[in-house]
């Protein structure tokens, strides 16, 4: 058997290579052996090994050399409108992403809640109307589970009739996966009781505009959570400090972070977001309201644009893959602008609704290569191809002068990075 058996064109390997292959794999990688002295020559002393290290801070933050992993901000000074703050995807590994990386949305700033004053009313359509303060929330069973977020919006520069030359981190930055941790809503609407008239919630957030979405009764006895905990940490402010809905797969919106409201209903409450900006019209004419899941998606992130590569040899191919309808089956990379296919290596565990790394090894020649990804997830649904997706959803001009102009949501085609010959990574249509 070999090792490093190319399976797909301009040099995609089999996925094996992780596995029975490493040693074959990483000598190829590095490519050259030094003999046991000048190896050791390799050695210098520098200042930090020479004289004791500075003391350990309290609160540990990221090494001074990595300020360039940092979120992109749509507002850097500030000013007063919706904020988005993108994950750097090709500057990060894994499959969480740490609290000061998490993407946010917000449309009136973070609000600075005193954790000791703020409270959670259940109300409306319950036998028992509740109200709980955070320590309250904090005796309840709590569970753990990873789960993604993204905003509908995310990836709305692929409506765009022409490429878009900008990073993952621009294009695919509103969607992060963290771990949160939290009462199930559940356990909180079994305490209030539920009347049977009752069918959907709607949830209210503390922020000044007071942003509310509707979720349908069954999602939120379903897997719906109120987090306190992200990454182990209380939740950051932005991302909701100090409780947050958490609506697992489903758009961002619903995630109604700063909770302080939830109101049993037998409709919805047609809220701005729900009424307006998350009901695109379809080029059928008909609105795309109540549309819930952030369906199966994937994209590359090494290499991307930024991380331009340096000889031809072998690198790792690598991205994220998730879908709201569980867990990820299987992704298929190709590195010939979809002809040809091999299929990645997943990162265990495969958890459902979240982030899940794929690898694939690819012995680059140096000529020009377009790389993209597709996934599949275990409900069998698979990423429609790019011209599938415009077909049924549209696209727009380009420039888009207006961003938020529709259609702008939920795109779940693929994505092609281009590699130059000098190993510059653009992104195309293919
Ligand atoms: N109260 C409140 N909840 C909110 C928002 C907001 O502005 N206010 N933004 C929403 C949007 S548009 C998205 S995509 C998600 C983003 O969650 P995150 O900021 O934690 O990543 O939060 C949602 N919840
Ligand atoms: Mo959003």
């Amino acid at each position: 058997m070999n090792d490093l058996e190319i399976v797909a064109g301009n040099g995609l390997l089999h996925r094996r290579a992780f596995l029975t292959g490493g040693a074959a794999l990483a000598a190829a990688v590095t490519g050259y052996r030094l003999s046991d002295t000048v190896a050791a020559q390799q050695l210098t002393d520098e200042a930090w090994s020479t004289k004791p290290g500075v003391a350990i801070p309290e609160y540990g933050i990221p090494s001074s050399f990595e300020k360039p992993v940092s979120r992109t901000l749509s507002n850097p000074k500030g000013e007063p409108r919706t904020q988005h703050a993108r994950t750097p995807h090709h500057l990060v590994n894994g499959t969480f992403t740490p609290n000061g990386l998490h993407f946010v949305i917000s449309h009136s700033g973070a609000p600075d809640i005193d954790p000791a004053k703020h409270r959670l009313v259940i109300h409306g359509l319950v036998k028992k109307p509740l109200s709980f303060t955070l320590d309250a929330l904090g005796r309840y069973p709590m569970v753990s589970r990873m789960t993604f977020v993204e905003c509908g919006g995310n990836s709305a520069a692929m409506f765009s009739n022409q490429p878009t030359q900008a990073s993952v981190q621009a294009i695919h930055g509103l969607v992060s996966c963290a771990e949160w941790t939290g009462v199930m809503l559940s356990t909180l609407l079994d305490e209030a009781g539920i009347d049977p008239k009752a069918t959907w919630l709607i949830a209210e957030g503390a922020d000044s505009l007071a942003l509310s979405r509707s979720v349908p009764i069954a999602k939120a006895l379903d897997d719906t959570m109120v987090a306190l905990y992200q990454n182990g940490e209380r939740l950051n402010p932005g991302n909701g400090y100090p409780m947050r809905l958490l609506v697992p797969g489903w758009e961002g919106n619903l995630n109604v972070k700063w909770l302080r409201r939830i109101k049993l209903t037998d409709q919805p409450g047609l809220s701005y977001y729900e009424a307006r900006t998350y009901a695109p019209i379809l080029p059928n004419g008909k609105a795309y309201q109540f549309y819930f899941l952030q369906e199966v998606k994937s994209f590359i992130t090494h290499p991307s644009p930024g991380l331009t590569l340096g000889a031809p040899g072998f690198y790792e191919v690598s991205g994220i893959a998730y879908s709201a309808s569980g867990r990820i089956a299987k992704v298929m990379v190709s590195a010939d602008g979809g002809s040809t296919w091999a299929q990645a290596a997943l990162q265990e565990p495969v958890l459902s609704k979240a982030f899940t790394r794929f690898r694939v090894p690819w012995k680059w020649d140096g000529g020009p290569a377009v790389l993209q990804s597709r996934a599949w997830d275990e409900a069998g649904n698979v990423q429609p191809t790019r011209a599938q997706f415009v077909a049924q959803r549209g696209q727009t001009k380009t420039p888009v002068t207006n961003p938020a102009a529709f259609p702008s949501q939920h795109y779940n085609g693929p994505t092609s990075w281009a590699i130059q010959r000098t190993g510059e990574v653009t992104h195309v249509y293919s």
